[in-house]
């Protein structure tokens, strides 16, 4: 470490240390955090210490403009999306920073003149992990997007402590290990300990009729705790423009119940405290399964209530005490229904504590909310049962039957004697036990309501919110997801970035339309070779990360076939392996078989309690054992289960895949955006008309694209036939061979237990209709080796896809919602000539 300039020693500074982008500032900074932040010499100092060093060096550059984004909407009063998502899924900041801020080249080099390598300080990250999958991720990309655009916005949500586990595998089963993101702390979020907001729980209400007139209700809770602010900044795309994601940590009141204390019961008093705190321990693991727990909805509520507060707060803020056009500075979209106790909140805070009259109050909250549905899996339709509701938000239960019974007078006013609608409608089930719908409530106090794919959106219509689309069908409309090109192209790509950059200039990554220019390309023999050549370099690098992982040897030549998403029935993870088992039967029966060597790559994490879905897992990776071991076929056909598929193994995973799997049964996939990630990356795909799979289909081109399986009208009309799924089994040898081989115990030692369960589902029950689609699924494999084969074709529709990939880039989709939903224009951010804003 020769080059260290001592802190202190006079050198001409030509910019200043927290803000220059020089080579030479960036490492006078990055040494000067070494030794004034981290406390270290370069001799003693460890990895996590220089990527540390590294992230304030950073984190100084994202502040000078987070600050002027924040002055600006405050001086201007800019009208502000809030986007409240029980979910961020982020990936790791460092790298993703660099490149929004222009700066990865330079401090690559900074940090090469310092000795050190900026890939193996990227790799000390640890992701926060605070989402499940799709949901949230698309809660990150849209934040990227956002502030990309120069929209005003604020995500809300919660800062567990834990976020998504660590997955490992033993046995070849998952083992969850709890996820400590914040063991060496995070430099990326600012806390705020003086910005602490009161939410209240359970208790009782009163009601009495103040001096002037006013019917009023107080609502005395059984605890307080407090929410305390943790921002984020998050940087849009080479624009000065950062805005805010800030997330709640909940704690005690007072870090002692003193009362408890002085009489004696000093365990009360400590567990008072660490109830406060569990509301934002950890996040719950299930990805669209609901758990019904009582923790679930206090942390729901808890990040809700706070997000509203501080709206308020900030709206006050500018002077204005009347909060009448309070809908005109917040526009709010809620990420599902996991936010949609705020319609209910706003109420209380409006009515209750601002004294506002209740028809105003439900004017203003209608205006602001918007409801983005993701699914319309019924097991996954929150609902909670009233008496725990009521027991936990009393007075919240009390502004929803109002809410109820106001809308149901409406909706009789419309169908009158319709009582089997009104009955639909309501947000309280009363067809069993009862519940609150929280779809309902969503859908009841939103504007505007919308689907995540064009297919989704119109069942949406069709089943699930059918009675709201009947009575309100102008609330309704399609966003299609997007996914962020900065972090799944530029950062996660290099290469493919440079070699398109080379050819078409660097406005792609800001206007992913202009992709399109690739097209004429794709004839280009030059540029096709380069183009594979790039992608083979990617899969020499999963190849090897395999390798160092879990000691499996893969071949770069071989086809990557990569299916890489939570576990769910519904995604059929088990689908690609009764097709692996299928090509490995064909290598027995024909041990000479010339067939494309290929490699079967899964990866993703099942919710702790899903049985069926660990299940899964341990059928890949039992499959998977034997394959592996089997010279007759190995060389061949190899199967890779990569454990703790997370952010940051993505980032690996679609720049080197060939063929994108994404086989879910038609109508139950709402979008998905791995699809597009690995599209946009020039993996082919097969899959099935499902979520935006149909949308990417008809983009590239049905040509470019395999399809196969049933449509959603073929396999309704299959169901109202009567499925019968054994007569698929028996109606095909080979998937009956296959069925039974699994029976006999060959991939489980001889344990003709283990997959029974699987295997007798299928046979009797498969309720995702697996053996309906099982030969036109192998049908569709075929063609998939056959055009690999033909190398040069395979690299034309590869670039196909690519060039006509751009309308799933989130920004295509946040101009849709800006336009049609929130109706909100950009604010341009300019920098001050000084850091501090003097000027
Ligand atoms: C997911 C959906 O399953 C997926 O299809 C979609 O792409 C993603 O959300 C983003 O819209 N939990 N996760 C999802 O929905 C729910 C509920």
């Amino acid at each position: 470490m020769t080059s260290l300039i001592p802190p202190g020693c006079p050198t001409v500074l030509t910019e200043d240390d927290r803000t220059g982008t020089s080579i030479e500032t960036l490492r006078r900074a990055f040494m000067d955090n070494l030794f004034f932040i981290q406390g270290r010499f370069p001799e003693v100092a460890t990895k996590n210490d220089y990527y540390l060093a590294l992230a304030y060096t950073v984190r100084d550059r994202l502040l000078l403009r987070w600050l002027n984004s924040a002055k600006t909407y405050r001086d201007q009063e800019s009208r502000t999306v809030c986007y409240l998502s029980a979910e961020f899924l982020l990936g790791p900041h460092l790298g993703n920073n660099l490149i929004n801020l222009g700066l990865y080249e330079a401090v690559e080099e900074a940090m090469r003149q310092t000795g050190l390598n900026l890939k193996e300080l990227l790799d000390q990250e640890e992701e926060p992990g605070l989402g499940n999958g799709g949901l949230g991720r698309l809660a990150a990309c849209y934040m990227d997007s956002l502030a990309t655009l120069e929209i005003p916005a604020i995500g809300y949500g919660i800062r567990y402590e834990y976020g998504i586990f660590d997955q490992e595998i033993r046995d070849g089963w998952q083992v969850e290990i709890t996820d400590k993101w914040l063991r060496y702390g995070n430099p990326w979020e600012i806390p705020r300990p003086e910005l602490i907001l009161p939410v209240k729980f359970g208790g009782h209400t009163y009601s009495y009729t103040d001096d002037q007139g006013r019917y009023r209700v107080i609502w005395e809770p059984h605890q307080v705790v407090q929410g305390v602010a943790y921002d984020t900044p998050i940087l849009g795309y080479k624009v000065n423009t950062a805005n805010l994601l800030r997330l709640w940590r909940a704690e005690a009141v007072e870090s002692f119940d003193f009362q408890a204390f002085n009489t004696g019961d000093y365990y009360g008093a400590v567990n008072q405290k660490i109830a406060s705190e569990n509301i934002t321990k950890v996040l719950y693991p299930n990805d669209e399964q609901l758990q019904g727990k009582e923790l679930r909805l206090m942390q729901e509520y808890f990040f809700c209530s706070c997000a509203l507060q501080d709206m308020i707060r900030l709206y006050k803020q500018s002077g204005k005490q009347d909060l009448s056009r309070f809908h005109e500075k917040f526009t709010v979209q809620l990420n599902d229904t996991h936010p949609a106790i705020s319609v209910a909140e706003l109420m209380r805070l409006l009515v209750d504590e601002h004294l506002m009259p209740w028809e105003q109050a439900w004017d203003i909250t209608r205006q602001t909310f918007a409801y983005t549905n993701h699914t319309l899996l019924p097991e996954a339709l929150e609902k909670w049962p009233l008496d725990l509701f009521g027991s936990l938000l009393p007075r919240h239960l009390q502004i929803i039957y109002e809410i109820n019974r106001r809308f149901l007078d409406e909706v009789r006013l419309q169908y009158p004697g319709d009582n089997d609608r009104l009955r639909r409608l309501s947000i309280i089930d009363e067809s069993g036990c009862r519940y609150v719908r929280m779809a309902h409530l969503a859908a009841v106090g939103s504007h505007a309501i919308n689907g995540v794919a064009v297919l989704h959106s119109e069942l949406l219509k069709q089943t699930v919110l059918r009675d709201f689309y009947e009575l309100t069908p102008e609330k309704f409309s399609n966003k299609t997801n997007g996914v962020t090109p900065r972090r799944w192209m530029v950062l996660s790509n290099p290469g493919l970035t440079r070699l398109i950059t080379e050819r078409i200039g660097e406005d792609w990554v800001k206007h992913l339309d202009q992709l399109r220019q690739l097209e004429p390309l794709a004839a280009d023999a030059e540029f096709a070779a380069q183009w594979r050549s790039v992608k083979h370099g990617n899969k020499e690098r999963l190849a090897q990360y395999i390798r160092d992982r879990i000691g499996v040897t893969v071949d770069p030549h071989s086809l990557f076939s990569i299916l890489v998403k939570r576990i769910h029935e519904y995604k059929r993870q088990h689908l690609c392996v009764l097709k692996v088992i299928t090509l490995y039967q064909m290598l027995r029966d024909q041990p000479h078989l010339e067939m494309v060597p290929q490699t079967f790559i899964f990866g993703g994490k099942a919710a702790p309690g899903y049985y069926m879905a660990k299940l899964i897992i341990k059928f890949i990776n039992s499959v998977a054992d034997v394959i592996n071991r089997d010279p007759v076929v190995r060389d061949r056909l190899r199967v890779v289960f990569l454990p703790n598929y997370n952010v940051t193994l993505g980032q690996r995973v679609y720049p080197a895949a060939d063929l994108s799997q994404q086989i879910s049964t038609a109508g139950y996939e709402a979008s998905g955006t791995g699809n597009m990630k690995f599209a946009l990356n020039g993996a082919l795909t097969i899959g099935t008309l499902d979520g935006a799979n149909v949308e990417i289909r008809e983009a590239v081109g049905a040509e470019n694209f395999f399809l196969f399986g049933h449509t959603v009208e073929q396999l309704q009309e299959l169901r109202c036939n009567g499925y019968r799924p054994w007569e698929f089994a028996n109606g095909h040898p080979m998937l009956k061979r296959v069925l039974d081989l699994i029976s006999s115990g060959y991939f489980s030692h001889g344990d003709t237990e283990l997959f029974r369960p699987l295997v007798e589902h299928l046979w009797q029950d498969d309720r995702y209709c697996l053996l309906a689609d099982y030969q036109s699924y192998v049908d569709c494999y075929q063609r998939v080796l056959q055009v690999y084969q033909d190398q040069a074709q395979w690299a034309k529709m590869s670039i196909l896809n690519v060039a006509r990939m751009g309308k799933f880039s989130s920004d295509r989709a946040i101009r849709e919602y800006c336009q049609d939903i929130w109706h909100v224009q950009p604010v341009k951010i300019v920098l001050p000539a000084t850091a501090y804003m003097t000027s």
